[in-house]
């Protein structure tokens, strides 16, 4: 990122979740609700873990915003993570409580084992809890700044889940309005937007717990409103596509990212696999297609913009998978965590939050200014021809 940063601290049952987001233009009148409504949409969702009946997440503002308006300084957003004070001796930045048993044996999936031997630790706490993706709490709070500025330029985002196991989704959501999508999806409990497919989706999830087993699934993001020419096809860390997907892939969790066709533009003639171009007085050039998902040599077309991503099946199992204990080097059944039997809905909306994030990183970029008028004006000049 270049001209909106962020960084994240905080460990999944320690005290408090932080972030700072640097590069917001002054000027910008922000809703504290706005972030509160993001940061509830993450905690929702089927199949998710009696955490989130602890947690009520909230976001606070320690600075960079005045009368609810931001300054242009960093903006940093705590979060507090209620469940701390049931681990409070566990989390503890100083004291180690006289009775202590490390966690030693890793899950298959998690960053359990390679994080504990990158770092050298022998207690897997020390890795686990900030590899969480209790993390992307602060994520959705920083994007949902991101997305209240790009709102200002009628820039819209919305997700809904597409797959769960094999329970697939049949709705063609480009059809429909971004608000409909936004809002069909927030109130199905699977934020999917095919009745029959949620069914089934939450068929797969109560399997999932009975079997003491996990599910994946595939989200899917699209972003409207979007001006031409954001990113760049002149060098590889200017490309919109590959920090959007730079961006997704470090949700936790997450293992692949398609735009529009994706990878089933592997199986079609070029005369199948391109949005054709067509040209209208006062209305521009446009296309009648997304397939390739609005971004073409790594900058943005004007289009929708489609990205679907595909999230794992969370690696903590209530049954759990074989391991080996890092300090005995025995065989034994990995360490179980309480966690989520399905995190894809929760994810579709960190998958929001992140493209944010980027988006208004590359708008800032194309359209620079100290504040929000000075953006506006540039905005508005920019060449359609
Ligand atoms: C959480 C995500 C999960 C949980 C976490 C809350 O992250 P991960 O499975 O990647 O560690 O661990 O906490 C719990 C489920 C718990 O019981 O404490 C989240 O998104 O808030």
């Amino acid at each position: 990122m270049s001209r909106l940063r962020y960084l994240t601290a905080g460990e999944s049952h320690g005290r408090a979740l932080v972030g700072i987001l640097e590069g917001m233009p002054a000027g910008l009148e922000l809703s504290l609700e706005r972030i509160n409504h993001e940061l509830s949409r993450r905690q929702g969702g089927y199949g998710r873990s009696f955490r989130q009946k602890i947690e009520h997440d909230e976001a606070q503002i320690l600075a960079g915003v005045r009368f609810g308006v931001t300054l242009g300084s960093p903006i940093a957003v705590l979060i507090w993570n209620r469940d701390w004070k049931n681990w409070e001796g566990l989390m503890d930045p100083w004291h180690k409580p006289a009775e202590y048993k490390p966690v030693t044996v890793p899950r298959p999936g998690h960053a359990d084992l390679a994080g504990a031997l990158k770092y050298g630790h022998r207690d897997l706490r020390n890795v686990l809890e900030r590899a969480s993706a209790r993390e992307t709490a602060v994520r959705v709070a920083l994007g949902a700044i991101a997305r209240q500025f790009l709102e200002r330029f009628q820039i819209k985002i919305t997700s809904h889940v597409v797959q769960i196991l094999d329970a697939q989704s049949r709705v063609d959501a480009l059809s429909l309005p971004p608000e409909e999508i936004t809002a069909r999806a927030d109130e199905s409990p699977v934020r999917c937007l095919d009745k029959a497919a949620e069914e089934k989706m939450i068929q797969r999830i109560d399997e999932a717990q009975k079997k003491r087993d996990t599910v994946g699934g595939v989200f899917e993001l699209l972003a409207t409103g979007l001006p031409v020419g954001l990113g760049s096809y002149v060098h590889w860390d200017r490309k919109l596509h590959a920090r959007i997907a730079q961006a997704l892939l470090s949700i936790q969790a997450m293992k692949a990212v398609e735009f529009g066709l994706g990878r089933e533009v592997a199986e079609r003639w070029g005369s199948e696999a391109h949005d054709l171009i067509y040209y209208e007085e006062g209305r521009g050039f446009y296309r009648q297609t997304a397939r390739a998902g609005g971004i073409e040599g790594g900058v943005s077309t004007g289009g929708p913009l489609v990205i679907r991503v595909a999230m794992k099946p969370l690696s903590t199992l209530m049954r759990p998978l074989d391991s080996v204990d890092m300090i005995t080097k025995q065989p034994v059944k990995a360490h179980i965590e309480r966690s989520d039997v399905c995190a894809v809905p929760a994810a579709s909306v960190v998958g929001e939050a992140v493209l944010a994030l980027v988006l208004a990183d590359a708008f800032l970029e194309k359209f620079s200014g100290d504040s929000l008028p000075e953006i506006e004006e540039r905005f508005l000049a920019r060449r359609l021809v």
